[in-house]
C-alpha cells in the first residue's frame, strides 16, 4: 500500500546524505529523498541512480550484478508496519522493470531507468505515496 511504502522511503531517504558525494548527486537535481515520488519529479539523472545503487548497497539490498536482492528486499519491505502487504508486489513490480532494461550494461544507467518504471507502474498499482505521507512519518527514523 501507498501507507507502508511512505515508511520505506522514510527509511531508505535518509541513506541519501551519505550518498551524495559520491554519485555526484546535487541538490539542484534533488533536494530530499521524498521528492522522488512527487508529480514533478523526472527520473532521469544517472547520478540518482548511481546514488539509488549507494544508497541500497547500505542495506545489502542489491547482488553482485546490481540487480535486487530479492530476500532481502522481502525482508526489508517486511520490516515496516504492515511491510508483509507490501514485500511480494514490491519485489515483483522491481525485478520486472529490472528485466525491461537487462540489457543496459551502465549501472548507473540502467538503475534510474528501472526507478523511472518501478514509478510509473507502483501509481498504476495505486501504491505510490503522497510526498506529505512520508513527511508525516520521517520522524520515525
Ligand atoms: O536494478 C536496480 C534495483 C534498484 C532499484 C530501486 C528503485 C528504487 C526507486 C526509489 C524508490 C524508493 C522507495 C523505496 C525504497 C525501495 C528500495
Amino acid at each position: 500500500t501507498a501507507e507502508v511504502m511512505s515508511h520505506v522511503t522514510a527509511h531508505f531517504g535518509k541513506a541519501l546524505e551519505e550518498c551524495r558525494t559520491e554519485s555526484g548527486l546535487s541538490p539542484e537535481i534533488l533536494e530530499e529523498f521524498q521528492h522522488f515520488w512527487s508529480e514533478d519529479f523526472e527520473v532521469v539523472h544517472r547520478e540518482l541512480g548511481c546514488a539509488i545503487i549507494c544508497m541500497s548497497n547500505k542495506f545489502s539490498l542489491l547482488q553482485d550484478d546490481t540487480r535486487i536482492h530479492h530476500v532481502n528486499m522481502h525482508d526489508y519491505v517486511k520490516s515496516f508496519p504492515n511491510g508483509e502487504v507490501l514485500s511480494e508486489k514490491m519485489v515483483s513490480l522491481l525485478h520486472n522493470c529490472e528485466t525491461q532494461y537487462n540489457d543496459m550494461t551502465d549501472d548507473c544507467d540502467r538503475t534510474v531507468k528501472v526507478a523511472a518504471c518501478f514509478k510509473a507502474d507502483a501509481k498504476k498499482e495505486g501504491i505510490a505515496p503522497e510526498v506529505a505521507m512520508i513527511e508525516a512519518v520521517m520522524e520515525k527514523y
